[in-house]
């Protein structure tokens, strides 16, 4: 596959300072497909350098003229939307519809939203006898995770540019193909040279460099709640902003009286999406005891139809797959009963898991208490509405998750009550204006939306 064999930094594709490479596997067959440099501190200091140069005039434009560019992009990624499908597919594994409707589709919404926003938001106000300016915080440090690669880059970069701020972007180790038809996309938009600058490299290197590089105003990570609670010490200490998107556990809870088919069906699907490699995943299942076993013969029937390496690709690197095969072994250590699926290989080539329902979870179980980062679903058992809330934010995550009421009210009047950041009512739909984020362990901040462009943003008063 094709790959760039340098660092984007500056508006052009510069040899990296080491001569290491990082080896860009395909999942689904194990193949080695493409070779990336594997940046240093020294690459990291390069483009941090380049983002601070450009930052003065990129924050001087025109808002409206930072929308332009921010829309220019999302035609190129709208244009390229084939070209990116296919290298999600072959660096992640994804099914190529999959690819096409969620990784090349949802980038385009989430960019021209922020080319909206850009060109409409109130970069001043006034309250009282003061004006408030909203200035750009300066320059980005984006740390990006595998498992959306391009929604995770646009999440980050799109608001980043309406703002007025510049960006380095360490994207992850194990998808950098897509990151780099990003940059690509950038320099077609007719980005000024510097705004937008990317070093490939392992985490505990460029991503280490980049997050504790003292002329970074402002670090976004994304990622596992282990590197973000070292970055967030690291930024914090540095007296940066710090922006980090963890781990979730979340909750799809189906009240007595709620169409139990489509709740389940709905929350199957949520789950096995993207072989359940994301952290917004609803993957707690909660049923009143009466509808119980019905829900759990609802829930295998319709794991079903998830076959691997049709419907469900593989977890993006062996290490991952291990991980979420050990969590299957340990729910069936610690007494829950397996439905549909186990720990065994579904497929003798690729990271593949099968996919997995566990019955008789109960609250304390390690597997209804940690991320498991799979297509893994547990179904607990709630005694009464008290009970449910009880379970559903009794985790130390709160990202996101699902309420299943006979009417809205209902659902909304629970949703209230959980401590998560985003909950979908009677199924949902994907809105790239409603703020994501979590409470809790699950992060700091929020993308996407007025509240992920804020983040980009700090305050200036001054009294007349
Ligand atoms: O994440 P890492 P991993 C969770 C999920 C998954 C687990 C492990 O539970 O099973 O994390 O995944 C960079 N300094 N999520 O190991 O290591 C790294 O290069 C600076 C949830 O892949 O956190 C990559 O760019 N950066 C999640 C990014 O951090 C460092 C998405 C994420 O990698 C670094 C992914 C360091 N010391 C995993 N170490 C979500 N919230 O969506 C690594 N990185």
């Amino acid at each position: 596959m094709k790959a760039h064999d340098g660092m984007y930094i500056g508006g052009e594709w510069r040899r990296a300072a080491g001569a290491d490479a990082i080896a860009v596997v395909n999942p689904a067959d194990e193949q080695v497909i493409a070779h990336v440099p594997a940046g240093t501190a020294d690459d990291v200091d390069d483009a941090v350098r380049a983002a601070r140069a450009a930052f003065p005039g990129w924050a001087a434009t025109p808002p409206a003229e930072r929308a332009a560019r921010i829309g220019a992009l999302r035609d190129v990624l709208a244009a390229r939307k084939d070209e990116i499908a296919g290298t999600v597919t072959a660096e992640l594994g994804s099914p190529l519809p999959m690819s096409q409707t969620v990784h090349a589709g949802v980038p385009v919404l989430v960019a021209g939203s922020y080319a909206e926003l850009a060109a409409t938001y109130a970069f001043e106000e006034r309250h009282g006898n003061s004006t408030v300016l909203l200035e750009p915080v300066g320059v980005v440090g984006a740390i990006t995770p595998w498992n959306y690669p391009l929604h995770q880059i646009v999440a980050k970069v799109a608001p980043a540019l309406a703002a007025g701020c510049t960006v380095v972007l360490k994207p992850a180790e194990d998808t950098p193909l897509t990151a780099q038809l990003f940059a690509e996309a950038t320099a077609e938009a007719g980005l000024p040279a510097g705004v937008f600058n990317l070093v490939t490299g392992l985490g505990p290197v460029a991503g280490q460099a980049l997050a504790a590089h003292e002329d970074v105003d402002l670090v976004s990570f994304t990622g596992s709640t282990a590197v973000g609670k070292r970055i967030g010490a690291t930024a914090g200490g540095a007296v940066k902003r710090v922006a980090l998107e963890l781990g979730g556990k979340s909750a799809n809870v189906i009240l007595p009286g709620a169409d139990l088919a489509r709740a389940v069906n709905v929350g199957v699907a949520n789950v096995m999406s993207n072989s359940g490699q994301t952290c917004s995943a609803w993957t707690r299942m909660l049923v009143d005891a009466e509808r119980y076993e019905e829900a759990v013969a609802l829930a295998a029937a319709a794991v079903a139809k998830y076959v691997p390496g049709e419907r469900v690709g593989p977890l993006v690197n062996a290490r991952q797959r291990d991980r979420v095969r050990g969590y299957i072994e340990k729910g069936i250590e610690e007494g829950a009963r397996v439905v549909a699926g186990g720990p065994e290989a579904p497929l003798g080539t690729g990271y593949y898991v099968s996919p997995t329902v566990f019955a008789d979870v109960t609250p304390e179980m390690t597997i209804a208490q940690e991320e498991i980062f799979g297509p893994v679903i547990s179904i607990l058992k709630y005694e009464d509405e008290d009970d449910a809330l009880r379970i559903a934010n009794g985790t130390v995550y709160g990202l996101a998750g699902a309420v299943w009421a006979a009417d809205d009210a209902h659902a909304v009047a629970f949703a209230r009550r959980m401590d998560t950041g985003q909950v979908d009512i009677n199924g949902g739909r994907f809105n790239p204006l409603a703020p994501f984020g979590g409470y809790k362990q699950s992060g700091v901040g929020r993308e996407l939306g007025l509240h992920g462009l804020a983040e980009y943003l700090q305050t200036k008063s001054l009294q007349f």
